[in-house]
């Protein structure tokens, strides 16, 4: 398997980060842009793309691991060598044609629902070369850089979702929440 290390000459020492779980107020904060693709940005990369490739998602926005900056990192190959970095990114068209998908959420364990999004969009973004590229993008792709970039807005996917829906899903996650921590203190 060809990991992020070997794309991005990261250190050999990668941290899998803790992903926030819903509901938790820190998932609903508003990212503020990437000042600098530095040493510090690369490790962050590193250490989101082991975090995002050990949890089996093929998406993760750095909001998501408590960090508030524009970042985000998605891979929808199956053999997890087509790894892909967001930095700033900004969607500058969406097709108004919309399609009802099912998704998923590393933040929303167990959770999947229909949510409506473009089905194409056109979307700018920094690489770590600290190089604006423009890309166009449609199916999967697009669907996840849209549910990414929610959470760079600070809004997670259940939002979409009626109140009913909504409530049911905070009250499960609570108390599994609460028998995880139970289980960790035996
Ligand atoms: O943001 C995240 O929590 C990652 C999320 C991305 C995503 C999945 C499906 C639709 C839109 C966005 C996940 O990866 S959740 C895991 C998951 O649903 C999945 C994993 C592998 C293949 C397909 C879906
Ligand atoms: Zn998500």
């Amino acid at each position: 398997m060809r990991g992020p290390s070997s794309f991005y000459s990261t250190p050999l020492l990668m941290t899998q980060l803790t992903i926030l779980r819903y509901p938790d107020s820190r998932l609903h904060t508003v990212a503020k842009p990437v000042a600098a693709v530095d040493a510090r940005l690369k490790l962050l990369v590193s250490d989101m793309f082991e975090t995002m490739y050990e949890a089996a998602g093929i998406g993760l926005a750095a909001s998501q691991v408590d960090v508030h900056e524009r970042l985000v990192v998605i891979d929808i190959s199956e053999k997890h060598d087509e790894p892909l970095v967001l930095i700033n990114p900004e969607i500058i068209w969406a097709s108004e044609e919309t399609r009802l998908g099912e998704e998923g959420c590393l933040s929303v364990p167990g959770i999947y629902d229909g949510v409506e999004r473009s089905i194409a969009i056109k979307v700018t973004a920094m690489d770590l070369d600290g190089q604006l590229q423009t890309l166009a993008v449609e199916g999967m792709l697009a669907v996840c850089i849209q549910h990414e970039m929610d959470h760079l807005m600070g809004k997670v996917f259940v939002e979409y979702l009626s109140p009913l829906k909504r409530n049911r899903i905070k009250t499960k996650l609570v108390k599994q929440k609460k028998d995880d921590e139970r289980d960790g203190e035996r």
